[in-house]
């Protein structure tokens, strides 16, 4: 874990301590990895953020000798983001959304309307589960810029499928705004597909293209981005 004040300094424990003491009292914790470069730990934050829910984050600086052990003690899964609420452990993207959704109904994070909900909760799985020549060849790295690189014939499919999923989504339920209309979810969860297109040049249909500028304007994924890029580390690419 490391220490909020000084983040290159690591955490004692009564740090740590502290940190899970107040978690357990109220606030609602986000643990993330490099914004650089952690495309799971972008969609709950940028959720969180883009819905006005209050949370503090805990950045840990992925691919150093202690970012296991530092992980690991906030969830033995071993992987960021974790939602920390409370007694309560949340990890994997996917599970805290559908968690923060529950928690905060009134807020619509997911579509209000059945069909679109029960569409966008497909889309995101997918992103969840497939992708993953996409993943590999064109890992998120927002401050870089590699137009044309890494587009094997199978990342090119991805690409092709994501395409589809948003025109679809757009043409049906977006009113050309985002993918279900309101921002939801679903944006949040293709926000890294995002910022991958942007670094490796991916130009897609104009309506497309609107869509992508539509994301990167959004407050949420914008502050995201800034910080990001006010990151110094360099890392190995990160799926
Ligand atoms: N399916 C998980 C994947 C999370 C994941 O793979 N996170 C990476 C960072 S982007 C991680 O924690 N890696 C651990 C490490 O690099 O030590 C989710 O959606 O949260």
């Amino acid at each position: 874990m490391q220490n909020i004040d000084n983040p290159s300094t690591p955490a004692t424990d009564a740090e740590v301590a502290s940190v899970l003491e107040h978690a357990r009292r109220a606030e609602l914790i986000l643990v993330i990895g490099n914004k650089n470069y952690s495309s799971w730990s972008m969609r709950p934050w940028v959720a969180l953020t883009a819905f006005d829910i209050p949370f503090r984050e805990i950045r840990i600086c992925l691919d150093q000798p202690d970012t296991s052990a530092r992980i690991a003690e906030y969830s033995l899964a071993g992987r960021v983001p974790i939602l920390i609420d409370g007694d309560l452990t949340v990890w994997d993207s996917l599970a805290i959304c559908e968690y923060l959704a529950e928690q905060y109904k009134e807020k619509n994070l997911w579509p209000h309307d059945t069909a679109a909900r029960a569409s966008a909760r497909s889309i995101c799985a997918e992103m969840h589960s497939s992708f993953s020549a996409l993943r590999s060849s064109m890992s998120m790295d927002i401050r870089a810029s590699r137009p044309g690189e890494g587009r094997t014939t199978q990342a090119q499919a991805d690409i092709g499928r994501i395409s589809e999923i948003w025109e679809e989504c757009l043409s049906r339920y977006g009113a050309h705004q985002f993918l279900f209309g309101q921002f939801s979810i679903a944006d949040a969860f293709y926000a890294p597909v995002v910022m991958r297109f942007q670094t490796y040049g991916v130009f897609l249909a104009p309506a497309l293209q609107a869509y992508m500028e539509r994301v990167i304007a959004h407050p949420a994924v914008e502050r995201w981005i800034d910080e990001a890029k006010a990151e110094i580390e360099m890392l190995p690419d990160h799926n």
